[in-house]
């Protein structure tokens, strides 16, 4: 799925701005004819959520309606006029000039609209209805009575009662694009990048398939050109490679061509690289490489989900000085912004669906998976050019008690190596030796917090509880491992000596003794602590002012003492821990 560009061929509107919004408790927008305007309407910003603009809207998740107008910059003769919406949080149904376009159900994952049947020149009336309620029958699910749960009933007393420890922010969430292309143009491009022997290797597909085209790969010494049909080859006598130390990226243009003349122009960036495992590894470019890093959340005030580019920048920045080279996008896709920055920045990206907090009861089972399968489309569309990401996640700590989860997983990997087998697949897991898909998938993450939840206050105790857990899993499944969570809250500025829990120091021992034991197991290839930043959540009687405390950082990106601690271990690699 290709991002807006602006070139000689394509255009684009960003949207973004105050728009008017109103919200519709009593559910009476629909009959009312709300889709061609609203009564009562009050300035909001998108993108950002509607939580954190208005207090007296916080723990409202909806229905609510957004309204904005637009006149249309440019002619639209022999072009496809469309509309992309990059994330709406949870349903959205949208209008155009009181003519419904259609819906799209799933918060975080990009989706299109034709408009040219209905897009005038002036004055366009945009209509978005926005729905975030939390329902058993959604991905992720929320408000799900204790009969349907086998698993985690503590949950079930948080508010907003979500299935899930992140807020349930709601809104447009992420610009919302009007773009033109013309009439015969690329639907998408797909590049797959390999290495034979020094050479490097890039395989550009179009579609639609039939396309004639040339494509041009610039790189720092030599620019290559090659025409083809559908698809073309490259092969690069010494490359220069994109990793972490050096994210070199390739700039790739490819134009559609009618006979000699250029109907169609995409460019987009490429970094050459290969990511795989094998045994006991993680092998980027062949060589083996170990995960430090974070799993994050897209969270600030105010703007709360929204897209916020300078905190964007600002976490890239804090996470370069901290030593840390990947993180993952737990536990919803992020903003493509992100992605394309992860590319530029060097960034390993484990990018995950978000399929957080599934449950296996028979009831709705059918209709979780068909939502899970639309994800994941969705996100491989949308992100398989990026040479950040070095593997897929499918759900983060499923409810796996039930065997139906085996087969709910297997469904869900064998549809995703169809769509990419260049990536692994995995899923974080809670349920360590009971995580019966382990057999099939190809590595192994998991989260841990002995010494926290359990044997609670007990650091020692709880790492003998991980060491012995670690080597009970590979010995079941002989699979490599990254710990995609641990770590303990501490609330900014609590300090305790000796050490105790909620306070810097506490936090600080905790993930200096679990990186101990990480670094003394030869099958663990990663460790990602929980969390980069303190985020907010629902209330409930573990979560102090409705936060979970466990960023390394502050939400307002300050950095705690496990800061500190941290950066002397990720970036002077010290033996001695
Ligand atoms: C987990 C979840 C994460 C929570 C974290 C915690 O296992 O994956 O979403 O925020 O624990 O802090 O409890």
């Amino acid at each position: 799925m290709l991002y807006p560009i602006r070139n000689e061929y394509r255009q684009y509107l960003d949207l973004s701005g105050f728009w008017n919004f109103q919200i519709d408790p009593e559910n009476r927008g629909r009959s009312e004819m709300w889709h061609s305007g609203l009564d009562h309407p009050r300035p909001i910003a998108v993108p950002a959520s509607w939580n954190g603009q208005f207090d007296d809207y916080r723990d409202f998740l909806g229905p609510a309606w957004y309204q904005t107008n637009f006149d249309l910059p440019w002619g639209w003769e022999n072009k496809q006029v469309f509309i992309r919406c990059n994330s709406i949080n949870y349903l959205a149904d949208i209008w155009l000039n009181g003519q419904k376009l259609g819906n799209h159900e799933g918060g975080h994952l990009p989706f299109i609209f034709d408009l040219s049947e209905h897009i005038k020149s002036r004055n366009n009336n945009l209509i978005i209805r926005v729905d975030g309620q939390l329902a058993s029958d959604r991905v992720p699910p929320g408000n799900i009575t204790g009969s349907e749960l086998d698993f985690f009933p503590s949950h079930s007393e948080n508010f907003p009662q979500t299935q899930f420890d992140f807020f349930p922010y709601c809104g447009i969430h992420r610009p919302v694009i009007l773009y033109i292309k013309p009439k015969e143009a690329f639907e998408d491009i797909t590049v797959i990048t390999g290495l034979e022997g020094d050479k490097g290797l890039v395989r550009v597909a179009v579609d639609p398939d039939h396309s004639q085209f040339r494509a041009t790969l610039e790189g720092p010494e030599q620019t290559y050109t090659t025409r083809g049909e559908g698809e073309v080859r490259f092969t690069i006598p010494q490359p220069h490679l994109w990793g972490p130390e050096s994210p070199y990226l390739y700039n790739l243009l490819v134009e559609m061509l009618s006979g000699e003349k250029v109907i169609d122009a995409y460019s987009l960036p490429v970094g050459i690289r290969t990511i795989s495992v094998q045994g006991n590894q993680l092998l980027l470019n062949d060589k083996p490489i170990y995960l430090k890093g974070f799993g994050r959340h897209e969270d600030f005030p105010v703007s709360g989900r929204g897209f916020n580019p300078p905190v964007a920048i600002k976490d890239f920045s804090l996470m370069k000085w901290i030593g840390a080279n990947s993180f993952r996008t737990s536990h919803y896709p992020y903003a493509e912004q992100v992605m394309s920055l992860a590319d530029q920045r060097g960034f390993l990206v484990i990018d995950e669906t978000p399929a957080v907090g599934l449950f296996f009861n028979t009831d709705g089972l059918d209709r979780r998976l068909a939502l899970c399968k639309q994800y994941l489309r969705e996100l491989i569309l949308r992100d398989k050019n990026h040479p950040s990401v070095i593997a897929w996640s499918l759900a983060n700590e499923p409810h796996s008690t039930r065997p139906e989860a085996k087969s709910f997983f297997q469904e869900l990997y064998n549809l995703g190596v169809s769509l990419d087998a260049t990536r692994p697949f995995t899923l974080v897991s809670c349920m360590g030796v009971a995580e019966e898909s382990f057999k099939f998938l190809d590595f192994m993450f998991l989260n841990r917090y002995f010494g926290w939840y359990q044997e609670s206050g007990q650091i020692e105790r709880g790492s003998q509880f991980l060491s012995a857990e670690l080597d009970l899993l590979y010995e079941k499944f002989q699979k490599p491992l990254i710990l995609t969570e641990f770590g303990a809250d501490a609330v900014p500025g609590q300090h305790a000596l000796p050490p105790e829990m909620f306070s810097e120091e506490f936090q600080t021992v905790f993930i200096e003794a679990y990186i101990q034991v990480l670094r003394s197991k030869p099958y663990v290839i990663g460790e990602h602590i929980w969390n980069f930043a303190d985020f907010k959540t629902s209330q409930g009687i573990t979560r102090m002012g409705g936060y979970n405390f466990k960023g390394i950082f502050t939400r307002n990106r300050r950095p705690k003492l496990a800061a500190h601690r941290l950066r002397d271990i990720w970036t002077k690699e010290s033996e001695e821990i």
